[in-house]
């Protein structure tokens, strides 16, 4: 019985490219919920502590090889499908998920890196769902003010370009649009203030049943 009074938490993913700032945001945000007295857990993906997660970091860093690029995207999914259930259970507690990049990362840049579409999108399909997706978007240009890249694969201007038009085909009325080419304080204003006004509310009540 107490179990079902129990209030549940939220699952709130932050997507976006590369030095879009989401990051930073990510921790605000968990911050900023702690402060109203939420408990909240910060994740990210990929999780590079996770088994499958050392793998992609060696592949990123190049220290390893894999043999297809259909290997790392699956890589990428067995990542996220080893925490879906501790994200299903920490919101059946009360917990609010704030996670700097999720599933539409995973198909965003497989996509934008030459795979079947189709193909693609099947491996995340049953992953819990998050209740709100905020989209940080960001211009090239002032992308590339906040620093170059580093040295790891995937990071390319070319590549960046399709991740965004892939990104955008999968926003749906569950996503937030940002506008993340403000100062870092006021990317957070800017995204509280929406939260203020209400347009986040509601979305956090949905029933853990509804996600699958
Ligand atoms: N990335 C991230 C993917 O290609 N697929 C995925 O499923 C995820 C979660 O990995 F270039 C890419 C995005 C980025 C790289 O991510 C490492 P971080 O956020 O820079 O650690």
């Amino acid at each position: 019985f107490q179990k079902t009074m129990m209030k549940r938490g939220a699952f709130i993913v932050l997507e976006g490219l590369d030095r879009s700032g989401k990051t930073t945001q990510a921790k605000k945000l968990a911050d900023w919920l702690k402060s109203r007295g939420e408990t909240v857990h910060l994740m990210r993906f990929p999780d590079r502590d996770e088994p499958f997660g050392k793998v992609i970091d060696a592949y990123l860093k190049k220290e390893i090889e894999l043999a297809s690029p259909q290997a790392l995207h699956l890589a990428f999914s067995l990542n996220r499908w080893q925490k879906a259930g501790e994200i299903r259970s920490l919101i059946s507690l009360g917990t609010y998920i704030v996670c700097d990049r999720y599933c539409y990362s995973g198909v965003a840049y497989s996509i934008a890196s030459g795979l079947d579409e189709k193909w693609v999108k099947c491996a995340d399909i049953g992953l819990p769902q998050p209740d709100i997706v905020l989209r940080f978007d960001v211009d090239t240009d002032v992308a590339a003010q906040r620093g170059g890249f580093g040295d790891e694969r995937l990071e390319c201007n070319e590549l960046q370009k399709k991740v965004l038009i892939e990104m955008k085909k999968l926003t749906d009325e569950r996503w937030k649009i940002v506008n993340a080419n403000d100062s870092m304080e006021g990317v957070h204003n800017q995204r509280r203030k929406q939260e203020e006004m209400g347009k986040m509310e509601g979305e956090y009540s949905y029933d853990i049943e509804k996600m699958s």
